[in-house]
């Protein structure tokens, strides 16, 4: 029975010194080492291969070594194989820290300085109460729920929105395309934190941005897939966008020359917002195994319905 890694192999070499140490019943691999392939019980990837179910016969469970699933392609996953995301403390503090740091350099106009900073021009800038700025997140999973945890506790009006109804406390709750309106007129900074699926790809369009108050803060966290990239080029040139943060793009590197690596409305990173910390992410994996090996249900499990 073996526990089979293939992604960075560098983290691999953290995860295989966890592990050892919190299951050492289980050997541990990383790819292209696989070992005999009929004794791959477990796989952790952010891509698995294409020849999965014909190579892993055993296979029990696949986790993703991130919090999303998109980037894998479900056609050669055997729909009798549990799919398990990263759930893990490590992805959902540096979700928040990268999240709040976005709402507070738009809240106290950041970008806005620090370009005066580069002209030499000092110039002051009405500064406004956290209670007068509404944030609001798509998206109130894991990471949505967190970050607007971290928010709310400047004072910002909060509100999230997601598929099924919800209720958070100290959080205005809206649910499904008919609650969608009624949370995008009350947004001043959006934050995107959704699982990119058939339903919410290209979300993040003119229709959308349309209904945002004038001059609103678009954060996009999700996956680049959710961007309509021309639709935010304009809205941010006619000024109906503030301004736009940029952690996730569609391709990934954003080739050279594209408009948003010199926009000066735009701030980009590549693909940091947050990243699995294998020391967490293995306590998350070992969690599971032992569930999975007791019949309780997994932490992550991926519903292949909603995709995600
Ligand atoms: P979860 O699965 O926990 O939450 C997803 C949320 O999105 C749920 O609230 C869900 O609604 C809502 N949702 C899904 N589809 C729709 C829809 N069609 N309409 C309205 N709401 C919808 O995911 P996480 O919070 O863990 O992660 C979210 C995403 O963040 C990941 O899929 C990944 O793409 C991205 N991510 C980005 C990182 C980065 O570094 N940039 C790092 C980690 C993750 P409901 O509650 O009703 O199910
Ligand atoms: C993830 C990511 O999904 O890093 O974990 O984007």
């Amino acid at each position: 029975m073996t526990f089979l890694y293939r992604a960075d192999p560098v983290r691999g070499a953290v995860w295989a010194e966890l592990l050892a140490r919190k299951m050492p019943d289980l050997p541990f691999r990383i790819w292209p080492d696989i070992g005999d392939p009929r004794e791959v019980r477990y796989l952790a990837a952010w891509q698995p291969p294409e020849d999965l179910a014909a190579r892993f016969p055993n296979l029990e469970v696949l986790f993703s070594t991130g919090a999303g699933t998109d980037q894998f392609d479900f056609s050669v996953i055997p729909g009798s194989l549990p799919v398990v995301r990263m759930v893990e403390s490590g992805i959902i503090n540096g979700m928040v820290e990268y999240a709040t740091l976005g709402v507070l350099s738009a809240h106290r106009d950041w970008r806005t300085y620090s370009g005066q900073q580069r002209e030499g021009d000092w110039k002051v800038h009405r500064v406004h109460p956290a209670s007068s700025r509404r944030v609001g997140v798509l998206g109130l999973g894991v990471l949505g729920r967190a970050v607007l945890d971290s928010v709310r506790r400047f004072g910002f009006p909060c509100a999230g929105w997601s598929r099924s109804p919800r209720q958070i406390d100290g959080v205005e709750c809206h649910a499904g395309a008919d609650g969608l309106g009624q949370f995008l007129a009350r947004t001043d900074i959006l934050i995107c934190l959704l699982p990119l699926t058939d339903s919410t790809r290209g979300i993040l369009s003119k229709p959308l941005f349309d209904q945002l108050p004038q001059g609103a803060t678009v954060i996009n966290v999700g996956r680049g897939g959710h961007l309509m990239q021309e639709d935010l080029l304009q809205a941010l040139d006619q000024g109906q966008l503030g301004g736009a943060v940029l952690d996730v793009c569609e391709p990934e590197p954003l080739p050279p020359g594209h408009p948003f690596w010199t926009h000066p409305k735009v701030v980009l990173t590549p693909h940091i917002a947050s990243m699995t910390q294998p020391e967490t992410a293995v306590d998350a994996v070992v969690d599971n195994i032992r569930r999975h090996r007791e019949g309780l249900p997994m932490t992550g499990l991926v519903d292949r319905a909603s995709g995600y």
